[in-house]
């Protein structure tokens, strides 16, 4: 049985007065030194279980809990982490985002590694090179789903470039009692076996209603003979959503006192969620994406993709706040509260309605698809594609009845979507309501479009184009290389590949040292995909200049196309891969090598 542990909210000083003792000398008073000692821990990886609003549940913990201790760092000196594996396989813990040898990366069949053997150890030891928050997780099996999972945080050994007074970790995610590997089994057998919530008869005269009926049925129509389901946001449901391991009945509270700026450092350690974050009530400014500073954003709420993290500072007043975290195929939520006495607690808002895919989200699935590179994917259904005849678009394209959705933009998928935006009289004459109000207006709104969280008129989501490093890029240079990541998939049958191979069958993709290379990762499909690359960190292109944002994990929306920038100063072997477990386990990885320095001499 285990316990979870509420990570530590520990006043700035007193985590620095850890720090000291973690290995930095305090010399001079108002400064400190930091010393090349190593911070050490010990975890232990058993099977146990773990209580979640009052039911018990079998998981995978570190030293007891799930997720596993916050691991706390100072930037500059070095980590050894002893790891024992009780569990009856092999195991492995991944350093997610951080800049490392390859050897100590935690990835089973790359450079070497070969995971912790049963009632086995291994002792990780790497220098941290960057500052920021981080995460660790199991690259084993299905061990990540089931629990084995943890924040990392490494202090700045520089000045920060923001102020605040408290700091805690929230680790979102998604658990289940059944074996992860059994869900995998399901979803490889039977097409929509966790999606129910299928677009019903109901909601068609609902939208007939709305629209037409002669577009509504050419819509469902369409989608019908796509063999899509224009809800299958999320392919895995009945999870329990936590925080910090809590479910939203045991409401894991972090304390404040009024007056103080909180940082709250989001880390979305899910299995298969993405989730959209918001505190009712309570602006939040962005201060860091992925570990790395960002320019402070002003902003209501963010979409945060699987292993995607977001730090935010907020200045809460004295009363409580609910930190709600939806997925976005609106199944449940995960729920936490900041509080200035525990037991306090605020309202919970309705979930939102979940998003509806448009025709304008099948860009890429649709208009960039040929046939012949479809051709090239290994072991796949032709025929749930094939239903996509030019004729049936032909139809689409027509589709223009004054209905709210698709219509022209088919044959123009970078058309901006107009119907995510609710038209102005709605805006204003909601502008008048209070929240309460509001929300449940917007309740009663379908949101349209991958891009519309349902986020209310006046409010503002994070988009990846508000994000600008803090820090100048290292590397300016325009790409010499242009490599395209196809994300292909077939929901039906369950395959998930990259550009048309399952990983077991995919040739590596090869960089030379110090190339400047350009990934464009195209999305064929309609869901989508947090997609990570290890050991380096890619620069997205919403900047032309010199402050692109820096990003481990990088989540490439449904028929989009997101292109990033990169420079392969990382020799060594590394996973490519999309950040959703089962699709990762279906295939969706590759072998990306950045060859040593020697050898592009
Ligand atoms: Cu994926």
């Amino acid at each position: 049985m285990s316990k979870t542990s509420n990570p530590l909210g520990l006043s700035r000083r007193r985590a620095l007065q850890l720090s000291a003792a973690a290995g930095v000398v305090s010399v001079f008073p108002g400064r400190r030194v930091f010393a090349q000692a190593a911070s050490t821990y010990d975890l232990v990886i058993d099977r146990q279980s773990m209580m979640i609003d009052g039911h018990r549940s079998p998981a995978i913990t570190l030293n007891g809990s799930v997720p596993g201790p916050t691991l706390r760092f100072i930037e500059g000196g070095e980590a050894i982490v002893y790891v024992r594996n009780n569990l009856s396989e092999d195991a492995s813990i991944h350093w997610h985002g951080l800049l490392i040898d390859p050897a100590m990366d935690g990835v089973p069949g790359f450079n070497g590694y070969t995971g912790i053997p049963a009632g086995g150890t291994f002792t990780y030891r790497f220098d941290l090179r960057q500052a920021g928050t981080y995460w660790y997780h199991s690259h084993s099996g299905f061990q990540e789903q089931a629990g084995l999972y943890g924040s990392l945080v490494i202090e700045s050994n520089k000045r920060e470039p923001f102020r605040y007074d408290r700091d805690y970790v929230l680790v979102l995610s998604d658990h289940t009692d059944e074996d992860p590997s059994g869900i995998f089994q399901n979803l490889k057998t039977e097409d929509g076996y966790y999606n129910y919530r299928k677009q019903t008869l109901f909601d068609f005269f609902q939208d007939a209603r709305e629209q037409g009926f002669g577009a509504a049925w050419d819509d469902r129509m369409a989608w019908g003979s796509m063999r899509m389901d224009k809800t299958d946001l999320a392919d895995v449901t009945g999870y329990s959503f936590l925080v910090n391991g809590k479910g939203p009945k045991d409401n894991w509270t972090g304390l404040f006192t009024p007056g103080e700026r909180v940082r709250l450092r989001f880390i979305n350690a899910s299995a298969m969620s993405i989730f959209d974050v918001r505190i009712p009530d309570l602006p939040m400014t962005v201060v860091a994406a992925d570990g790395l500073n960002v320019r402070p954003v002003k902003i209501n709420e963010f979409r945060i993709g699987t292993a995607e993290t977001y730090d935010v500072i907020v200045l809460p007043e004295e009363r409580p706040y609910t930190i709600m975290s939806e997925p976005i195929d609106r199944t449940g939520y995960a729920r936490a509260t900041l509080a200035t006495a525990h037991g306090m607690e605020a309202p919970i808002p309705a979930l939102r309605p979940r998003t509806l895919l448009t025709m304008n989200d099948m860009g890429m699935a649709m208009g960039g698809m040929d046939h012949g590179s479809m051709a090239g994917m290994e072991g796949m259904d032709h025929g749930s594609m094939a239903g996509m005849d030019h004729s049936k678009m032909g139809g689409m394209s027509g589709m223009n009845h004054g209905a709210p959705v698709g219509g022209n933009t088919m044959s123009n998928p970078d058309a901006p979507d107009a119907v995510a935006n609710p038209p102005s009289e709605m805006t204003d004459s909601m502008g008048g309501m209070d929240r309460g109000a509001r929300e449940r207006a917007s309740a009663n709104q379908a949101a349209v479009g991958w891009a519309d969280a349902g986020t209310l008129p006046g409010e503002k989501a994070l988009a990846y184009a508000d994000l600008r490093s803090v820090t100048t890029n290292k590397d300016t240079r325009p790409p010499t290389k242009d490599i395209e990541i196809r994300l292909d998939g077939n929901m039906e049958r369950y395959i998930w590949a990259l550009n048309g191979e399952r990983y077991a069958y995919a040739e590596p993709i090869r960089v030379a040292y110090g190339d400047r290379v350009r990934l464009r990762l195209v999305n064929t499909t309609m869901m989508a995909h947090p997609m990570h690359l290890h050991g380096m960190f890619v620069e997205l292109e919403d900047d032309t200049g010199a402050n692109k944002a820096l990003k481990h994990t990088v989540l490439v929306p449904p028929g989009k196309e997101v292109s990033v920038l990169l420079t392969a100063d990382e020799p060594g072997e590394w996973p490519l891969h999309c950040h959703l477990l089962y699709h990762m386990a279906a295939g969706m990885m590759a072998r990306f090598i950045v060859e040593s320095k020697t050898a592009s001499l």
